[in-house]
């Protein structure tokens, strides 16, 4: 019998990768959609397979979580959906806590309460380090700057009480910044490869940013997606850092991005206060030694290589665009 896995955030950035993974290696998948006025599917839409399915709900809506894990009754749950925005996050706490801090409860909650013997990921996050200088690891200090942060802390501290409590194979991914083509266009790196992508087109000519000397570890979201995976694969329950090891300031990834384009960035780049945090985290650089080591999984794209990925692939998409 196939492998049944529930996914929230399936129309995410993670939720897309992880949903073709688990396709392709035979599970039944199930994933939780967001009711919007206008369909919201268009990192999914391109998979045809009988054995996805989609089911209406949400983290904030405890009925319909409770419902649906009865229903699917899964194997593993990957718990992605998120207000997964640092900066909105300052613009709407309320409902970032909810979705992401008391929305882990209810999914936790729910499986708990379906007596269910199933797995359970929890999509934690580097900003939970925050002000702790790097590099960063499993039993550093936790130091949220944000409202997103410092809901996900409260997701991670009651998925690692779950499984003390309960016994529930419940584990905590702590992944460090993940990109891909697929990540949204609000987020630094896409922001910027969409942005020489129009650039080198002349559909634009500059570019607005904010601080351009934090420090970020950016890796290539597929290869996250199959860590998330090799988690819930181990004999143990525990908790794991996912990065690539190595710092990059913004302002390097975007010289980066408009080198590959043959642009010098200093000719487009200008400061706008607007994209400021109240708090920032100045610098996360991780240390995956523990996950190299007990799940033999290791980073393989650095932040250069994905510079250049993200903006081949936005220079074909746009261009696709402009033409049609
Ligand atoms: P993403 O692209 O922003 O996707 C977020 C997903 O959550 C979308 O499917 C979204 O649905 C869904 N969602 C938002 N609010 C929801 C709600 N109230 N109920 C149910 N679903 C909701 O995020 P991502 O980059 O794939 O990240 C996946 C997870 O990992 C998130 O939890 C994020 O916080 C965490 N994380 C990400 C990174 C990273 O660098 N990417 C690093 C560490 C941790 P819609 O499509 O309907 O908006
Ligand atoms: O910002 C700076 C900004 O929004 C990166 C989420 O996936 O990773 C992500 O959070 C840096 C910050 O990602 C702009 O101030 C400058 O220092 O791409 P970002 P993030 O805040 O690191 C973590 C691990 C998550 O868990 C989150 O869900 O870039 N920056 N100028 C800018 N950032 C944005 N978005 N836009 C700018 O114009």
């Amino acid at each position: 019998m196939a492998k049944r896995a529930f996914i929230t955030g399936i129309t995410g950035q993670d939720g897309s990768y992880l949903t073709e993974l688990l396709l392709a290696k035979g599970y039944e998948v199930h994933g939780l959609v967001r009711r919007a006025s206008t369909i919201n599917r268009g990192r999914i839409d391109h998979i045809d397979s009988p054995d996805l399915h989609l089911h209406y709900g949400d983290l904030t809506d405890g009925v319909s979580l409770v419902n649906l894990i009865h229903q699917v009754e899964p194997h593993e749950v990957y718990n992605l959906g998120a207000q997964s925005h640092v900066k909105v996050s300052f613009e709407m706490p309320e409902y970032t806590a909810s979705t992401d801090g008391t929305g882990a409860l209810r999914l936790l909650e729910a499986i708990r309460a379906a007596g269910l013997d199933c797995r359970y990921y929890q999509a934690s996050t580097s900003e939970m380090f925050g002000a702790s200088p790097p590099p960063q690891h499993e039993r550093t200090a936790f130091y949220p700057r944000s409202p997103y942060g410092a809901a996900k802390l409260y997701a991670h501290w009651v998925t690692v009480n779950y499984r003390e409590a309960y016994d529930l194979f419940a584990v905590s991914g702590i992944l460090f910044n993940h990109e891909s083509p697929r990540r949204g266009e609000s987020f630094l790196t896409r922001k910027v490869t969409l942005g020489v992508a129009a650039i080198v087109l002349g559909a634009r000519d500059s570019l607005h940013l904010g601080n351009l000397d934090a420090v970020r570890d950016w890796g290539y979201a597929p290869e996250y997606v199959e860590g998330m995976w090799r988690m819930l694969q181990h004999d143990e329950p525990d908790d794991y850092v996912l990065a690539t090891g190595e710092g990059r300031t913004v302002r390097q990834f975007v010289r980066a991005a408009f080198a590959h384009a043959g642009l010098d960035w200093e000719q487009y780049v200008t400061y706008d206060e607007q994209y400021e945090r109240p708090t920032e985290v100045d610098a996360l650089i991780g240390d995956a030694s523990k996950a190299r080591e007990v799940l033999g999984w290791k980073a393989e794209t650095n932040a250069d290589r994905l510079a250049e990925l993200m903006v081949d692939a936005d220079i074909e998409q746009l261009s696709r665009l402009l033409k049609a």
